[in-house]
């Protein structure tokens, strides 16, 4: 059984794992072209938006011990870099950010109900992490904040809601049944509570993996939230007895948004089974490998010990 500071190491790799290596796969023919040029960093394979919001949002984390959404904007808008592949709403509001617009101004200048992308989500894993001894309420509604800053519609807030309290979960070894009640209890929108009732349907009669193009028909696996959250939930539940190269080959073959749908399902099979399951080979081909590793400890560092002296996060703010 995996201790508790392996999963937290464990979700923040096989994520990143799981983006670097569904990347060369996402998108169309163009994107797939582009990142035949751009997907290797000194020979190593390249992780993209994904896992560096996620850096992010753990480091804001590690700096503030709470969501402190100026904090976290500023470290969004400062690491946009468009070589790892932002969305496109998103890539125009993280540089308003850099110019010196408020995020709240920001968040609604290009869609003005908010986005409905996946991108609140596929950073969202560590929130669970970090807010997993707490009460459902205080991680919903600090997932919400943190999402909030870039995805300010109810379905994008609901995705990063979904991925949180699912990592949150399988760190703490539930079941799939407690996991797809928690889940539906704490989501807000039609959109995502019907996809989530489909998934259900799906997994909970075998616990075993559908065929993957019946998986993209009934789940979706594009780039809006409500087509891959739930698509990931279900990967992550369904293979996380398998090995994490199953996980892999399963999402390329599920196909659509494969770096996103890998980063969010990585997450939920590395907080179920820990790095020390992840294959070291595949680890070696990571970009900045020993970087992501460290950051990784010293989050699990962190969690553990405010768990431990059952502080928990801080509810100032946030
Ligand atoms: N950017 C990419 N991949 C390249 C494009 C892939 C391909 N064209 C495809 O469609 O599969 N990947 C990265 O972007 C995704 C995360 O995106 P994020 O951060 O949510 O961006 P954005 O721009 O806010 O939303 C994504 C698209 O969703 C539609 N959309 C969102 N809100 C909308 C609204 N309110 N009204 C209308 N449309 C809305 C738009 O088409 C946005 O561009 C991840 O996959 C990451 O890996
Ligand atoms: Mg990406
Ligand atoms: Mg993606």
């Amino acid at each position: 059984m995996p201790t508790h500071h392996d999963r937290i190491c464990g979700a923040v790799l096989a994520s990143a794992l799981g983006d670097a290596f569904g990347a060369p796969y996402e998108g169309g023919v163009l994107e797939q072209l582009l990142w035949r040029i751009l997907g290797r960093q000194q020979g190593k394979r390249r992780w993209t938006d994904d896992t560096q919001m996620s850096v992010d949002v753990i480091e804001s984390l590690l700096a503030c011990k709470r969501v402190d959404q100026d904090d976290l904007a500023q470290r969004f808008a400062q690491s946009y870099r468009w070589s790892r592949g932002y969305g496109p709403g998103a890539a125009k509001l993280l540089k308003r950010i850099r110019q010196g617009e408020p995020w709240q101004v920001a968040h609604r200048a290009i869609y003005a109900n908010g986005s409905f992308g996946n991108g609140g989500a596929m950073r969202a894993a560590p929130l669970g992490l970090f807010y997993g001894a707490a009460q459902r309420e205080q991680l919903v509604q600090a997932v919400q904040a943190a999402t909030r800053i870039t995805h300010a519609h109810p379905v994008g807030l609901d995705g990063a809601v979904l991925i949180a309290v699912s990592v949150a979960l399988v760190s703490q070894g539930a079941s799939a049944p407690e996991i797809f009640k928690q889940v539906r209890l704490s989501l807000e929108t039609v959109d995502m509570l019907n996809r989530l009732a489909v998934a259900k349907q799906l997994l909970l009669p075998t616990l075993s993996p559908a065929p993957p193009q019946l998986v993209a028909r009934e789940l979706g696996n594009g780039i809006r939230a409500k087509d891959s959250c739930v698509t990931a939930l279900y990967i992550g539940l369904a293979l996380r007895e398998a090995p994490f190269s199953g996980l892999l080959s399963y999402t390329r073959a599920v196909g659509g948004d494969t770096d996103t749908i890998g980063a969010m399902a990585g997450a939920i099979w590395g907080a179920a089974c820990g790095y020390r399951q992840l294959p070291e080979k595949l680890l070696q081909e990571l970009e900045q490998r020993q970087y992501l590793e460290r950051l990784a400890r010293r989050f699990a560092e962190a969690v553990v010990q405010m768990d431990g002296q059952g502080s928990g996060p801080s509810s100032e703010g946030i």
